[in-house]
């Protein structure tokens, strides 16, 4: 078996709790929402039901409301190992019974995991097909659900825009995409916050700043003082923005909702869901910026663009926009603003732009390669029929591990890995590039 392979098939097993597993083992010792979405893929190569079973497990925190949290905490983990933890989030009478949760949520990959996770399914022949589609029709109404608190609470008045109320909701944590926002935040004169994550990093430097966790806690704890009522915070949270790229991976959740409702036994839905699509799509495609030739996020509480060169710009990519924009965003994607720049390692999307004023090579989200995000264009090229960028793409992703394994992300110029060197999404991403049949 190829090397890769077997790195990421031991890399899953030693994460894995079970029905579910950890994005590294120290590091993030917890279940979390989106890298469930892509390590239920990587675990569908080997067996499609265990794909299954690791959204279930996330989906086991999914609040009354339809929220998934971004974090479903593992009680038996010893306290202070991940910061902040089960008690700093104020989620009693929210979280379902049994369970410890965040009260934040990360992009909606779990419909697009779930098409995948079937497809993976279809090759194994009728039996497995099957008992996937039994476990479909009973995941549907959750997705369902999860996209409708995203599509109501936030985004009430139906911009097409999903609004986040953290950085850490973006997935993309610390990317300048946020400095402008975060900048007005007043975290007080609070202690600085417990920080467990930077003794599992060789260089606090890969990791955020004291002054960013402050903020971040800051504002965990202005939304539990509201009791997480998210119309309360939609109106006075200090951070709002509305994530371009976040959207734009509903949209693209929402066509594979659409793709779902058949096996779910809910044809009827198709439309409703690809109408949902189509809006957000167009919302996305809104926030488009001829002269810059990208999308810009919008930050709520002043109404103004955030503008920055990352990897957000390909989100109407993502969204499934256009022909002739999709055409843009590739010709964007091989140029030095992406992943054509001449100084990269290995000809992937970093973070953020090479000549972005922001760019640090090794800094959390704003510089550095990241496997899942480079799967994601790739994904999305593909859908758009893009095929030979695809396969670029998905060559040098792969030439990537290769060379640094299932590292949690890499310096685009030295290709060093950084973060944690067994990171589950990563390991997924490497079993499914290894087995795309295409
Ligand atoms: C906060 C688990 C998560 C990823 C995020 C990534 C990082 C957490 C952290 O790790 O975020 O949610 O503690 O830094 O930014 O995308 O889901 O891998």
């Amino acid at each position: 078996m190829d090397d890769l392979a077997q790195e990421a098939i031991s890399v899953l097993w030693r994460n894995a709790r079970g029905t579910w597993t950890r994005p590294s083992p120290r590091l993030y010792p917890h279940q979390w929402s989106w890298d469930a979405a892509f390590v239920a893929m990587g675990w569908a190569h080997l067996d499609p039901l265990r794909g299954v079973a690791e959204l279930w497990s996330l989906f086991r925190g999914q609040w009354a409301t339809g929220m998934v949290p971004h974090i479903v905490f593992d009680l038996t983990v010893a306290r202070g190992a991940y910061e902040p933890g089960p008690n700093a989030w104020g989620t009693v009478g929210h979280a379902p019974p049994g369970t410890a949760t965040s009260a934040l949520c990360q992009p909606p990959v779990h419909a697009i995991a779930l098409a995948r996770v079937r497809q993976l399914a279809e090759r194994r022949g009728a039996d497995v097909l099957a008992e996937v589609d039994d476990a479909i029709v009973d995941l549907y109404p959750r997705l369902v659900a999860w996209h409708r608190w995203l599509h109501t609470a936030r985004d009430p008045e139906a911009s097409g825009l999903v609004t986040i109320l953290h950085p850490w909701e973006s997935g993309l944590d610390n990317s300048p995409r946020w400095d402008v926002a975060l900048a007005a935040i007043d975290p007080g004169d609070a202690d600085a916050p417990a920080r467990p994550d930077l003794t599992h990093v060789a260089d606090p430097g890969e990791r955020p700043t004291d002054l960013e966790y402050r903020r971040y806690r800051h504002l965990v704890d202005r939304l539990v003082a509201l009791d997480h009522d998210q119309a309360a915070a939609l109106a006075e949270h200090p951070f709002r923005v509305a994530d371009v790229w976040f959207s734009a991976i509903l949209a693209a959740a929402d066509d594979a909702l659409a793709e779902l409702a058949v096996p779910a036994g809910r044809p009827e839905d198709a439309a409703c869901h690809r109408a949902a699509a189509d809006r957000t799509r167009e919302a996305v495609d809104a926030c488009w910026d001829a002269d810059a030739k990208r999308c810009h996020d919008v930050d709520r509480t002043t109404g103004l663009p955030l503008v920055a060169d990352t990897v957000a710009a390909f989100a109407p990519l993502l969204a499934g926009t256009s022909m002739d924009r999709t055409a843009v965003l590739v010709e964007r994607l091989w140029s030095p603003s992406s992943a054509g720049h001449h100084a990269l390692r290995w000809a992937v999307p970093p973070s953020t732009a090479v000549d972005d004023p922001a760019f640090d090579p090794r800094a959390y989200w704003r510089g550095p390669q990241w496997a899942p995000i480079t799967w994601l264009v790739w994904w999305a090229l593909q859908r758009a029929g893009h095929r030979r960028s695809a396969d670029r793409l998905r060559a040098a992703g792969l030439d990537q591990l290769r060379a640094v394994g299932c590292a949690e992300y890499v310096d685009p110029l030295t290709g060093q890995a950084l973060g944690s060197p067994a990171q589950s999404w990563t390991a997924a991403v490497a079993l499914d590039w290894l087995g795309h049949e295409g």
